[in-house]
């Protein structure tokens, strides 16, 4: 519920007129006769900070979203002083800042506006925590659409909406609920082919109205803290994102199992229980590499701890799951269970580590365990102790990933569902309260938790996965979408939710497959399972409270399909593994929405369905009980149905006829797509044969395969392997360039190369401009070849 509109606010203050302005290196402050100050940083030509105070000068500049390695630096940059308003100019914008009030006008160099204040900054004071309600609004522009925002269970473009940032744990949230569990104060604006990005770095309670309260109005606020946002100038959506995801982290490779498929339920327990799972999954051939364990694996709900009833020899047990390909991912919470006979909350006591209330008590909740304490997170001491506390489950058990819950962070039977407002944290030395904390708890307990699971899987790489989330929170985990349900709108929320956590900085995310809370039908679960194959978490979770939910809980049709679409996962695990590297790379999004793929386009600018699936693979799901086929809108371009090769050209809206056992699936013409052997788990088997699925085009394309040792950093010593292909089609031949970077040694050796779409009968090969021998009679469009080739042309008549 969203208590406050931006207009009920009472006494509203606003900035004076410019008395002077002072200009060094990067900056530029504005003073006004009323102690408001503008600071302008000039980061990038397209980048830059707006931060203001009312105080006459500025605290510490403290950021926990911002990477401190992000690039800056730019082409150009002039100030002028003109008599109406102040110029700042670089290379690709012009911002005015109006002399009389304040207000900001940012303009493309063609002088088309691109953002403009409408009372731009103003505030009122709170007189309860001192501080003010900071607030912003600028004009909407004509057909203007607005993305992004992380979680937010409601339709991609979120004109019309207004929204709520603060972490909350929403056990089975319904669409259009607000808020959820993650915090993520950064949009997108597109408008006149042009988009931007604001990303509003203010921890506080925070909201954004697109044109709910005001018809033409975009405004956000946020309940204490600095009006502090960076504007991102694109005028691709895809430049705003890229940027976006710069300047707040990117994270570094998982391992590839972490891009397999896991499982996981509310509980499994005891050792045989997990063992009948992990067995069964072997048995079908249903590909899986991760088990999780949820809260019932610990003793009493100690972090840390086991039941020994259920487990009585974890190492043992995680070893026998290791040897058969299963990773254990275990859960971590952050309540601390109040008990003298427990080392962990003792360490905490005896250290001071726990979070306290304003006049010195420790914080107190309930949760799991009953009666707990908190660990302060946004200290850095406690998060160096705390991620020494994962020593023994990582080196001595032997688990592979940890999954962090309750972070938001949740407290049971109090109204607000979290800590009172009151409490105090450290803040890395900026002492504040929960307000200003409350949406970075999650992330900073993430972020101890990575530290600690990476220092003691070093060598190998960590796998973190957290419910809560702030901007920024990418650099450390991976997230999923918090308790959902098993019903078909929740199918729908959940492909919002995955490709706008991807356009929000945040790829490595998944829903629940089938639901959390409730019960799915096979067809359900069969639908989801589907969509989750292409999300880039992909994990099956249930409340177990109603009943079973594994691939074989439904019946023989619905295990065959499940198996089909992952068995389909692993084979395109190269292809998902560079969609990861360029996402590590460049900050490019995992899934895409079309609006990312076509912003020229207007039928993308409220399409929720569709997604392209990396660069080159466009997915619809089936949302909807009995279906038969879809209407779905293929963007422009040229593209083949997946499951039929037939040829389709984009740019319209069409029926597509699926079978039970598919959703509608294309491949952009031109596209090389590598495949790996079906494997029950990553590295199961050596294989000779890279395959290449490729699709002529008549014209260019370009394809990628990033691959490496899937695991370890020696990639960072250059011990990769980057194959960057171009497809050349013309009427009677195509040719395929490839160039090959990188000093790793793939284990195969050859390509199988599958020629799909070819509008010519093949009559001749050449490797690298010399024929090879090549029976015309028996050629079907296969061809194997050693992977050492620069360019391959394919001849016909
Ligand atoms: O209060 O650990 O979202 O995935 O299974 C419920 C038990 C606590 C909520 C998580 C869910 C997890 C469950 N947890």
């Amino acid at each position: 519920m969203i208590t406050n509109t931006e207009l009920e606010y009472k006494g509203d203050l606003y900035p004076s007129k410019i008395v002077s302005f002072e200009y060094e290196v990067d900056s530029v402050n504005f003073y006004t006769d009323n102690k408001v100050i503008l600071r302008v940083t000039i980061l990038r030509d397209s980048l830059l900070r707006f931060r203001f105070t009312t105080k006459g000068y500025f605290s510490k500049d403290f950021s926990y979203a911002i990477d401190k390695s992000h690039s800056h630096g730019y082409n150009h940059l002039a100030v002028k002083e003109e008599t109406e308003y102040y110029e700042i100019l670089t290379s690709k914008i012009k911002c005015h800042i109006k002399k009389s009030d304040l207000r900001i006008t940012i303009y493309d160099l063609n002088d088309t506006i691109i953002l403009q204040d409408e009372l731009g900054f103003h505030w009122e004071e709170n007189y309860e925590f001192g501080g003010n309600i900071v607030k912003t609004t600028k004009h909407a522009q004509e057909g203007e659409c607005y993305y992004g925002l992380g979680d937010k269970a409601t339709q991609m473009n979120l004109k019309g909406k207004r929204l709520e940032n603060f972490a909350t744990d929403q056990y089975a949230y319904q669409k259009d609920q607000e808020p959820l569990y993650k915090s993520v104060p950064f949009y997108i604006g597109l408008h006149n082919k042009q988009a931007y990005g604001i990303f509003f770095d203010n921890t506080f309670r925070s909201f954004f109205d697109f044109c709910q309260e005001r018809r033409n109005i975009t405004s956000f606020w946020a309940e204490g803290g600095e009006m502090n946002y960076y504007f991102i100038y694109g005028p691709e959506v895809k430049e705003v994102i890229t940027t976006y995801t710069d300047l707040t982290g990117k994270p570094e490779l998982p391992p590839l199992w972490a891009l397999g498929y896991h499982q996981c339920k509310w509980s499994y327990y005891p050792e045989s229980k997990v063992k009948e799972i992990t067995s069964k999954f072997r048995e079908l051939k249903i590909p899986c590499d991760a088990i999780y364990l949820d809260i019932d694996y610990m003793d009493g709900f100690r972090c840390f701890t086991w039941n020994k009833d259920y487990f009585p020899d974890p190492k043992r047990m995680v070893a026998e799951l290791t040897e058969e390909g299963f990773k254990t991912v275990v859960i971590i919470d952050p309540g601390i269970k109040i008990d003298p006979n427990y080392w962990v909350y003792n360490e905490a006591l005896e250290k001071d580590y726990f979070c306290k209330r304003a006049d010195g008590p420790y914080m107190k909740g309930k949760v799991w365990p009953g009666e707990c304490n908190f660990p302060d997170y946004t200290n850095p001491e406690v998060r160096q102790w705390w991620a020494g506390l994962f020593k023994e489950l990582i080196s001595e058990i032997g688990v592979k990933g940890v999954w962090n819950d309750m972070n938001e962070p949740a407290v049971m039977e109090v109204p607000n569902k979290t800590f009172p407002m009151d409490v105090r944290h450290s803040y890395d030395g900026n002492f504040c309260s929960h307000r200003k904390a409350h949406n970075i708890y999650g992330m900073q307990m993430a972020r101890a938790t990575y530290h600690g699971v990476k220092k003691f899987s070093y060598p190998k790489r960590p796998f973190v996965i957290t419910r809560s989330a702030y901007s920024g929170t990418q650099r450390y985990t991976s997230s999923w979408t918090g308790d959902n349900v098993a019903t078909w709108e929740h199918l729908w929320i959940a492909n919002i939710q995955v490709q706008r956590m991807c356009i929000s900085g945040m790829s490595f995310t998944g829903s629940d497959i089938g639901g959390f809370a409730e019960q799915p039908t096979g067809e359900l679960y069969t639908r989801w399972i589907q969509l989750g194959v292409f999300h880039p978490f992909c994990r099956t979770h249930s409340s177990g409270d109603h009943g079973n939910q594994e691939p074989w809980a439904f019946d023989e049709e619905v295990i065959d399909i499940t198996r089909k679409f992952i068995n389909l996962r692993y084979q395109l695990l190269p292809y998902l593994y560079t969609m990861f590297w360029q996402y590590i790379e460049d900050g490019v999004p995992m899934l895409k929405p079309l609006v990312y793929f076509d912003q020229d386009d207007i039928q993308t600018h409220y399409r929720n369905d569709e997604f392209i699936f990396g660069n080159q693979i466009l997915v619809c799901p089936i949302l909807e009980p009995n279906a038969v086929g879809r209407r779905m809108y293929v963007p422009r371009g040229n593209w083949y149905n997946y499951w039929t090769n037939e040829y389709i050209a984009g740019g319209k809206e069409v029926w597509v006829d699926t079978k039970y056992d598919e959703i509608p699936v294309f491949v952009k013409a031109g596209a090389i797509i590598p495949k790996y052997p079906i494997q029950q788990y990553v590295g199961e088997i050596e294989f000779d044969e890279l395959t290449l699925d490729i699709y002529y085009f008549e014209g260019k394309e370009k394809s990628q395969v990033y691959e490496d040792a899937h695991d370890g950093y020696d990639h960072r010593k250059g011990r990769f392997s980057y194959l960057s292909f171009q497809t050349t089609g013309r009427p009677k031949d195509l040719i395929i360039q490839l160039h090959k970077e990188g000093k790793f040694e793939t284990p195969y050796t050859k390509y199988r190369i599958n020629l799909i779409g070819l509008p010519f009968k093949v009559t001749g090969i050449e490797i690298d401009n010399a024929p090879t021998v090549f029976d015309v009679s028996t050629f079907e469009n296969v061809l194997i070849i050693p992977k050492e080739f620069n360019s391959l042309r394919i001849i016909g008549e």
